[in-house]
């Protein structure tokens, strides 16, 4: 305090005791920092190198203390100061730099990198802005920018000795060498600069620190007369985007392409400066020899976000490095690997053939030249198939000339993968059928996976000392430890113990929710959560109908016996999603009545906690009774929420989706509801054509429920404001199934509301869930990238 920030401990707020305590903490990050990087460097080893558009990192103190080992000291140390750690913590602004699954996945990724001592870099943007913060006023969501950084960001370098220099627009020349090869010469409209930004990334364990690199965009003073003279200068101008907007603001559109060419522009921003840094990095040990840059370098593209690297690769090596276009192919084909994240069509990049061609015009050629190339092996394999051609192709030709990313990354990389056995297994069979059977290795599955120190030891204290109590404390490091609980999933003392611990976090949780929302919420009560993006095929409207029903049913019958339950959500909806802030507003509206209603005497709750994020995450898991993972099986790549509340005991009510799957398997059938049409069962229904009336008339509970959205019931003096939603679920054809699986839904809750009756029954579920976790630690996601993709091996650390 006294040295760095020139303040008083007298005078310290909570602020500056946060400051302060940031500034001792980073002091040992650092010096390992230092030790890493020199260890790195000595053994020349082959790292990788994370690149990502997203790193949802939440909040940094908590995480590093626990991590270096210090927290408890810290504790403790502050204490004596007269200060609570528990309280500072809460000064820090989350690192909101990401929208959901995808950039968290990032975050515990490079934390278990780091924690197994594997060399590797994460890259990504720098944003002013991370994603919106939402405030909720009269029941609907308002988009607020988040400004993380507003007081500085304790643990960030900045390190301009590294800045890099990016070329955009302009034109491309041909030329011809002395031997009459052809040379091409991209002319370039503007130049932009990329800063580099390092945030530290404490292993657990305190030993690998490894950076996460974010680039920040800067104008330079380069101005390109060559362009100018060209007369291509004001056309490239006129949509010029000023430099410093590059890295501004993350798109908040999961899961849909938006087509903006700022998009594209910041894509290729990260990507082509990453490429840079990692090249300077490599030529200063092996000099001008491209040959082993293969073997010391792997590049994993966190969806097709950065794909714009492997052209941007093809170009240093063919027109830099002057090497052959299949020597060039040779050296870009071993680096690259790609990872799917979903099977929603809306969400598979495509970019505009004339954006691209004004925005990086020799990419564009180059990916012609790929595509080309690719187009005569297709050849070769299905003579004379146009069709395979067309799918298969990079360019979708149509109205508008697009290029399919998706395309580009399997051609491009040497392996691919999906995030969840189902998701892998439909990528081969529904998404890439044809290039599974070009080259049968290369599509392969990575089961996500989850940081048990973010996500147990630190977020869940109480329970984390009672499983140390029981079974030692290396189970960060060894979460397969866990299952050594199981034996204890019997014992009235430890259900006793294990249960007390959850009644206590509900306990805090109900404080923050009384203070977030001014909504009292009885601890004793079962805590049901749905906490994710908002999006159709996750189907918070489930839900949210099923809420609707048990309402009537209470109405109808007030002796109806059930469970009390509090239905907790957290959910941020894209700004430009109109049915997505529809569901948003028809939560709150049905909470604002159902709250108010005293005939319910308090049997059922509604609760939208607003601006879900990291840090609400981690007060809301550890206090959850049950998990809602409840998307249209097929939709959900993967889920990663779904293992954080199994771990911290709550039982799950799913379907048979994404990496739900694998958690069945694991905690086994009895632990968990399991409802729903499966992916075969869809398909038939898509099949022999899904009519959406069918379930409205034959389900008495279903027109209800439906026909009451439609009343002025819960929006008095606004009668059908939440009539979208019943229009989707009918006349829109219910695309995700809602009322075809509101039946075997309402019949799981109706089981969990039974078992949750039983006290001892329960706690055995919930300690199970708890035990039988420990495939999902993303430690284990990491050796399976290690073995199957990245060959790496650990370099320690002194
Ligand atoms: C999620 N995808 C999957 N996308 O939906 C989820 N998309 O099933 C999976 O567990 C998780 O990835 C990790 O694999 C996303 O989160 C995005 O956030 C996103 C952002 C921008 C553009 C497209």
């Amino acid at each position: 305090m006294h040295c760095s920030l020139g303040t008083d401990e007298n005078k310290a707020n909570n602020h500056a005791w946060y400051k302060a305590t940031c500034a001792s903490v980073q002091e040992h990050v650092l010096e390992q920092l230092r030790k890493t990087q020199k260890s790195h460097y000595f053994n020349d080893t082959r790292a990788v190198h994370y690149f990502s558009a997203e790193f949802l990192m939440g909040r940094l103190m908590s995480n590093n203390l626990h991590n270096l080992g210090l927290f408890e000291k810290t504790k403790q140390a502050l204490l004596e100061l007269g200060v609570n750690l528990t309280d500072i913590m809460e000064e820090e602004p989350d690192m909101a730099l990401g929208n959901g699954g995808l950039g968290r996945l990032a975050a515990c990724f490079i934390d278990s990198l780091a924690t197994l001592d594997f060399p590797a870099v994460g890259y990504g943007l720098h944003y002013e802005h991370g994603l919106f913060r939402q405030d909720i006023k009269n029941g609907a969501q308002i988009e607020r920018p988040d400004s993380w950084r507003d007081y500085g960001n304790p643990w960030e370098i900045c390190r301009p000795e590294s800045i890099q220099e990016i070329s955009l627009y302009g034109y491309v020349e041909t030329k011809y060498k002395d031997n009459g090869q052809v040379q091409k010469e991209w002319h370039p409209g503007m130049i932009v600069k990329g800063l580099p930004w390092d945030i530290p990334v404490v292993g657990y364990g305190g030993k690998t620190v490894n950076v996460l690199r974010l680039w920040q965009s800067q104008a330079s003073n380069y101005f390109n007369w060559d362009v100018f003279n060209a007369g291509g200068y004001v056309d490239a101008q006129k949509e010029n985007v000023q430099a410093e907007t590059i890295s501004k603001v993350l798109y908040p559109n999961d899961e849909t392409e938006a087509g903006k060419q700022l998009r594209l522009i910041q894509q290729y921003f990260f990507s082509a400066c990453s490429l840079k840094d990692i090249i300077r990095r490599y030529k200063r040990a092996n000099g001008d020899d491209w040959k082993y840059f293969s073997e010391q370098v792997v590049i994993q593209l966190n969806d097709t976000h950065p794909a714009i690297a492997i052209p941007e690769l093809m170009r240093i090596l063919i027109d830099r490095a002057e090497l052959d276009w299949d020597t060039a192919w040779d050296i870009s084909s071993k680096t690259f690997a790609y990872t799917n994240h979903t099977l929603l069509p809306e969400a598979l990049e495509k970019w505009p053939a004339r954006m691209l061609e004004k925005i990086l015009p020799r990419h564009l050629e180059i990916i012609y030249e790929i595509n080309h190339r690719f187009m005569e092996k297709v050849e070769a394999i299905w003579p004379g198939d146009n069709q395979i051609k067309q799918k298969l192709s990079i360019i979708e030709e149509g109205h508008e000339k697009m290029v399919r990313m998706g395309n580009l990354s399997v051609i491009g990389a040497f392996a691919v993968n999906g995030v969840a056995e189902i998701h892998s297994a439909l990528v081969k069979k529904n998404l890439f059928p044809e290039f599974d059977q070009m080259w049968p290795e290369k599509l392969t599955n990575v089961t996500n996976g989850i940081t048990p120190r973010r996500w147990l030891k630190a977020c869940n204290p109480r329970l984390s000392a009672l499983i140390s109590e029981k079974i030692g404390d290396d189970w960060p490091l060894h979460l397969e430890n866990l299952a050594t609980l199981d034996k204890y999933a019997d014992n009235a003392k430890f259900q006793k113990q294990f249960m007390k611990i959850k009644h206590e976090n509900k306990v805090d949780l109900a404080k923050d929710v009384l203070a977030l929302t001014g909504i009292t919420i009885n601890p004793k009560a079962i805590f049901d959560v749905q906490i994710k993006r908002l999006h159709e095929y996750k189907r918070q409207h489930l839900n949210l109908l099923h809420i609707m029903a048990l309402y009537r049913r209470l109405l109808e019958n007030p002796n109806y016996e059930m469970q009390p339950r509090v239905f907790l959500f957290g959910a941020k909806a894209a700004p430009g999603y109109k049915l997505a802030k529809d569901i948003i507003y028809a939560i709150n509206q049905v909470a604002m009545r159902v709250n108010n209603d005293h005939r319910l005497k308090d049997k059922i709750k509604v609760v939208f906690l607003p601006n879900y994020r990291v840090s609400l995450a981690e007060k809301m898991i550890p206090a959850a009774d049950i998990s809602e993972q409840i998307s249209t099986a097929g939709k959900e790549a993967s889920g990663t929420g779904n293992m954080k509340l199994s771990l911290n005991g709550a039982l799950t009510v799913g379907t048979l989706d994404g990496a739900n799957i694998e958690i069945a398997e694991e905690v086994g059938d009895e632990n968990i509801f399991i409802f729903g049409l499966t992916v075969d069962q869809v398909q038939q229904l898509n099949d022999q054509g899904y009519n959406p009336y069918d379930y409205y008339y034959k389900n008495k509970e279903i027109k209800a429920v439906l026909d009451w959205l439609d009343t002025d019931y819960f929006t008095p003096d606004k009668p059908g404001a939440l009539a979208s939603i019943k229009h989707s679920l009918l006349e829109g054809g219910d695309p995700y199934k809602v009322l075809a699986d509101f039946e075997s839904y309402s019949q799981a809750q109706l089981k969990a509301d039974k078992a949750y009756a039983d006290k001892s029954l329960w706690a055995k579920m919930a300690i199970l869930n708890t035990a039988r976790m420990g495939k999902f630690t993303s430690d284990r996601s990491i050796q399976d990238y290690v073995q199957k993709i990245w060959k790496l091996k650990p370099c320690a650390v002194e």
